[in-house]
């Protein structure tokens, strides 16, 4: 009896395990698991300037682009269409160059207001639009200015003052839809060698000024200019130039140097030979991450170049002596075509060419045609009285503007006194001009 009923108990437990598990085939049913957190309405993808995919990690150099594609997922597709997403951006500045407006490339007609300060991302567009599984929203440009030995993290993500205020997606009725995506996150790894790393100035190889014969000085500017530079906080330079030639006037900082530099010394090493060199010693507040122009170098033109014979030739020498960045070191050098890559920073240098082109302006020919007669007075008193208005351009095949002619005695204006003076030439009163003497 007590075995009947065990058994009896058995089945029934048999049947109802067995009815549990066949019963939702039999109604096409599925069981389904709610997940923990909702499919996110974003992804973030890197990828190299081919287009390959870097998330799993591969070697940059620095001064290598890599790019994020915010995408869209599935979720997104399904959630129609909207006209703007609001996130945060984080990203490591010590291992990525500051990032400006210009470094997102939207979707076509969506716009994109990056604040720095508080790292807020704003695409929108003014007319709303939907984005299928995997389409491209915005790409964001990041430029390798440090050795990422390892990974570094790119997120894009909510208020970072109230975590629970996500990235937000506003649909065409105003609606602010607090997504419910997970933070976007993306690893770049890299691995980028320490010699890999480059410091680039450049110079122009050669400049062409003007002089005359009537002792006017010209100035002459020389724009240094970082083509590479990053995580470095000084540099040192020096030039050199023959003083028969020009005179060094000073130097002035472009407005992107000036946040940099902290200080920064010019000293004197005169040469032999009417040689003059000056060094500069620049020294920087912060890591300087920059590319153009950084410094300006002014001279004028000496008056023995002005009054005599013009030479045919001369040069400024740029040498780059080295960087000062202690704990970043090696690193390579690059200077007009030159390159350095010891690790005491060999010192550099390049020559620019100053080519000179004498003018022989026509003072008193202010109609140019090659006669000073009382047609040149004329002129002057028409343009004194606003009658005429003598050109300031110099013309094709002119030397010197008709302003530049008209001005016989070098005051920088043209006035009567002008027009008095070409009429005393005229009449044998004067032999030259003022200007000339
Ligand atoms: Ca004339
Ligand atoms: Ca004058």
């Amino acid at each position: 009896m007590r075995t009947s009923m065990k058994n009896r108990w058995k089945k029934v437990c048999a049947f109802v395990v067995a009815f549990a598990l066949v019963l939702p085939l039999v109604c096409g049913q599925q069981m389904t698991v709610k997940a923990a957190t909702p499919e996110p309405y974003l992804t973030l993808v890197a990828v190299d300037s081919s287009g390959v995919d870097l998330t799993g990690g591969t070697s940059l150099e620095i001064g290598d682009t890599v790019s994020l594609e915010l995408r869209a997922t599935a979720e997104l597709e399904a959630l129609g269409a909207f006209s703007s997403i609001e996130a945060y951006l984080d990203y490591d500045t010590e291992k990525f160059k500051q990032v400006t407006t210009s470094d997102f490339i939207p979707a076509q007609d969506w716009a994109v207001y990056w604040d720095v300060e508080s790292n807020k991302v704003n695409i929108s567009t003014t007319t709303d639009s939907a984005f299928s599984d995997g389409d491209v929203i915005c790409t964001l440009k990041l430029t390798v200015k440090s050795a990422v030995n390892g990974s570094t993290t790119v997120e894009w993500n909510g208020d970072p003052v109230d975590p629970d205020k996500n990235i937000v997606i506003t649909q065409s009725d105003n609606a602010s839809r607090q997504a419910e995506a997970v933070n976007v996150t993306c690893t770049v790894s890299n691995t980028v060698t320490e010699a890999s790393r480059v410091f680039e100035l450049s110079v122009p190889s050669s400049l062409t000024f003007y002089t005359d014969t009537q002792g006017r000085e010209k100035e002459i500017v020389v724009p240094i200019k970082i083509e590479n530079g990053s995580i470095y906080c000084g540099f040192r330079f020096g030039f050199t130039y023959n003083t028969s030639l020009v005179t060094y006037t000073g130097y002035e900082l472009s407005s992107s140097a000036g946040a940099y530099v902290q200080s920064m010394t010019v000293s004197d090493v005169p040469n032999s030979g009417g040689l003059y060199t000056h060094n500069v010693a620049l020294v920087s507040s912060k890591d300087i991450n920059l590319a153009g122009e950084f410094i300006y170098l002014k001279f004028k033109t000496s008056s023995a170049v002005a009054t005599g014979t013009a030479p045919t030739g001369g040069n400024i020498t740029i040498t780059l002596y080295d960087v000062v960045n202690a704990s970043k070191a090696p690193m390579t050098f690059k200077l007009g075509g030159s390159t350095s890559t010891t690790t005491a920073g060999t010192a550099i240098e390049t020559n620019i060419s100053l080519n000179y082109t004498q003018r022989q302006v026509h003072y008193g020919d202010v109609n140019g045609d090659d006669k000073i007669n009382l047609i040149d007075a004329l002129m002057i008193m028409q343009h004194y009285n606003g009658v005429r208005t003598l050109s300031s351009v110099e013309g094709a095949g002119e030397v010197g503007s008709e302003m530049e002619r008209a001005d016989v005695n070098g005051s920088g204006t043209v006035t009567l006194v002008d027009a008095l003076l070409i009429m005393k030439k005229y009449n044998g009163e004067i032999a030259d001009f003022p200007i000339r003497g």
